[in-house]
């Protein structure tokens, strides 16, 4: 079985300082949790920015400052860009960070219930974001909050509409509104990626430790962080995306698998070595 690689999702959209003071906002903040995710294990870091007041953004400028600085405390980094953004955003605004040529960035793979609000994602949209990763030589994440994304992005891989094989999956369960993470879950969408593919786990809220062992077992990798959820344990706020990262550490230690350092994990995801 390949290391495990870890992704630290440090940001999002969504959570607030009012709901852990720790999310950070500004690029020095930003940077602070990258490191802090990177020394502590992480190979990834999944990058969303805010202006320093919070508000979500996908401004290429802040993306840019963003992405430099972090690059600056960690050089070997594998950095994911968000072309998610936040819920309403349009394509355009979404597909900015993909201007700054990262080596990988998001693409999520259908429209999906999100708590209160749709995050779309449609036919033609997802068109123009496959375009835009294979006229930009990046490497798609392909983010399925739900089974139906599975077979809607490997329809259009096969029909050269976004990069494909080998591809790398992301597992996004227990979103409200979309697929539940449970174990029975995981397995079902992992049994229908293609062979050759990676693919991580990334369990929402309360279940991101119990999505992050069996991903662990099964050869699969582990993503955390403030994006997906909050807290270290039951009812204790995480200080920092480095605690997160740290428990999935000691379980993989605990299960007996390696920790793949961000060259390993270029390897494994067969990314150019980054110079
Ligand atoms: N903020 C969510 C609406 C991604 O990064 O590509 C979407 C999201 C997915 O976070
Ligand atoms: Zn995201």
């Amino acid at each position: 079985m390949e290391k495990l690689i870890i992704t630290a999702a440090i940001c999002g959209a969504e959570v607030t300082k009012e709901q852990n003071p720790a999310v950070p906002y500004t690029v020095e903040e930003i940077v602070k949790e990258a490191k802090a995710s990177v020394d502590a294990g992480a190979a990834i870091v999944h990058l969303h920015v805010r202006e320093d007041d919070g508000t979500p953004t996908q401004s290429k400028a802040r993306f840019k400052e963003c992405i430099d600085a972090i690059y600056k405390e960690c050089p070997d980094v594998i950095l994911i860009p968000s072309t998610g953004g936040a819920v309403g955003m349009t394509a355009e605004e979404r597909l900015q960070p993909t201007e700054l040529f990262p080596e990988m960035a998001t693409l999520d793979c259908g429209t999906c219930n999100f708590g209160d609000d749709v995050f779309e994602n449609t036919m033609p949209m997802m068109r123009d974001f496959g375009k835009r990763m294979l006229e930009n030589d990046i490497k798609p994440e392909y983010e399925c909050f739900e089974m139906g994304h599975i077979d809607t992005i490997l329809n259009m891989a096969r029909k050269g509409q976004v990069p494909g094989a080998p591809m790398q999956f992301n597992f996004v369960l227990g979103v409200p509104g979309c697929t539940p993470a449970t174990v029975n879950n995981l397995c079902w969408m992992v049994n229908a990626i293609p062979a050759g593919s990676t693919w991580t786990a990334t369990g929402i809220g309360r279940n991101a430790f119990t999505l992050a062992a069996p991903a662990i077992v099964m050869g699969g990798n582990v993503r955390v962080g403030f994006e997906d959820n909050l807290y270290l344990e039951r009812g204790v706020l995480a200080k920092s995306n480095g605690e997160l990262v740290a428990k999935v550490v000691r379980l993989a230690k605990e299960l007996g698998r390696g920790i793949a350092t961000s060259e390993e994990a270029r390897r494994i995801l067969n990314l150019k070595p980054r110079i």
